[in-house]
């Protein structure tokens, strides 16, 4: 089978293009390397340095000599004449769009990055439905959008739709959303034109709805360290469970902002690599858009904290909450599909930490603390 991974110079992109190459899968992948524009942009950079592009599927593919993977550079938000011309050349059966903006606080950085970001994904996905629709080929589109699209509902979340019923009459629609940044909305409007090329042009989509993947092994990346992914612990890209590892690391406060009740779905790296992999074998009908939640547990970043603190110490504290989110609500979210499929997760453990702390710290000396302190507010 002929797979086409977008985004594949991505924290997610790079260690699945690695994970369906073994699998036997002709591998594509493409990328615009904008997220190292980003990244100079914000001045931050990931804290365990990455070769180029180039030279990463130059070490894979002089590793794996029997499962090459060919690589594409494109911006599919941009280019959408070169994106036809791709899809034609590696005629992929399925495509794996990661190629998206992925951070909240950059999205809401400034009126230039917030319309970028909703230009870029939006924009680059609407280039890859009318893409896939140009060609007329069967390609399943494997899609990642986020749980953050539902936001924190006052109820129980299902998975992508709701059975609704209304003065009397049923209906099946897709699940209220309440996004929290620019860049989850980017998300949510992604779902709604995905659903719409479903049902009126037959297109097989899978949407899936990820909590905040962690971790920064996979069987392949262990082969050598130049596979290495990426691992930001900066306020715009490091997610929350990375900068507390970093911050218990060298002896900076762990920075729970406001409460710390805000209650989300996780999980890890290797599990995201399982659910993407079922995801592809288990392709929806024509004309579906099948949404799966994938995550595997549900805890509070309060509760993240107080494990970070009792495997590596460190001192706790709640700074004023840069964000506008709940900090106290409800979340009661599914996640049967995956597990129906068989996933077998791996829990956040002691042990985890331990892994990713050792992981780090011969890097330790290169942390830049400046770029831990959060400067962008939703509202100044
Ligand atoms: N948080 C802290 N302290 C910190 C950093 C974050 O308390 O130092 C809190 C945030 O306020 C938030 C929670 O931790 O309530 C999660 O924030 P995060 O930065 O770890 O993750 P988030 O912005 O939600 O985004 C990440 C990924 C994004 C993905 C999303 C999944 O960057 O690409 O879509 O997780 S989800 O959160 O389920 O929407």
């Amino acid at each position: 089978m002929n797979i086409l991974i977008l985004g594949g110079d991505g924290y997610l992109g790079w260690p699945t293009a690695m994970h369906f190459a073994d699998l036997g899968y002709n591998v594509a992948i493409l990328d615009n390397l904008a997220k190292r524009g980003w990244e100079a942009e914000c001045g931050v950079s990931p804290l365990i340095p990455l070769p180029t592009l180039q030279e990463r599927v130059d070490i894979w593919n002089s590793l794996r000599p029997g499962s090459k993977i060919s690589l594409y550079i494109c911006d599919i938000a941009e280019n959408d004449q070169y994106l036809y011309k791709i899809i034609d050349e590696v005629d992929p059966d399925t495509i794996i769009h990661y190629a998206e903006q992925p951070s909240a606080p950059y999205s809401m950085m400034s009126r230039r990055t917030c319309t970028y970001t909703q230009r870029n994904n939006i924009q680059g996905t609407l280039n890859l439905i009318l893409s896939i629709l140009h060609h007329k080929k069967d390609i399943h589109l494997v899609k990642l959008g986020t749980m953050g699209e539902y936001g924190t509902p006052n109820i129980d979340i299902e998975e992508g739709w709701l059975e609704v019923t209304h003065k009397g009459r049923t209906d099946r629609v897709l699940y209220p959303k309440k996004p929290g940044s620019w860049y989850h909305l980017s998300k949510v409007h992604d779902s709604h034109n995905l659903e719409f090329a479903c049902r009126v042009y037959g297109l097989r989509v899978t949407d899936l709805n990820q909590g905040i993947v962690y971790g920064i092994s996979t069987d392949q990346i262990w082969l050598d360290k130049r596979l290495a992914t990426s691992f930001h612990y900066d306020a715009t890209f490091g997610t929350a469970i990375n900068r507390f590892i970093t911050q218990a690391l060298i002896g900076e406060p762990i920075t729970v902002y406001g409460e710390g009740g805000q209650t989300r779905g996780w999980l890890n790296i290797r599990d995201t690599l399982a659910c993407v992999q079922l995801a592809v074998e288990n392709p929806p009908s024509q004309g579906e858009f099948r949404v799966h939640n994938q995550f595997t547990e549900v805890f509070s970043v309060r509760e993240l904290a107080r494990l970070i603190k009792e495997c590596l110490g460190g001192e706790v504290v709640h700074i004023p909450n840069p964000r506008v989110e709940e900090e106290n609500h409800y979340f009661n979210a599914t996640n049967s599909s995956f597990m129906k499929l068989g996933l077998t997760p791996h829990d956040l453990t002691v042990e985890t930490v331990l892994d990713m702390k050792r992981a780090i710290d011969p890097y330790k000396d290169s942390i830049n603390k400046e770029v831990l302190t959060p400067k962008v507010r939703w509202k100044t």
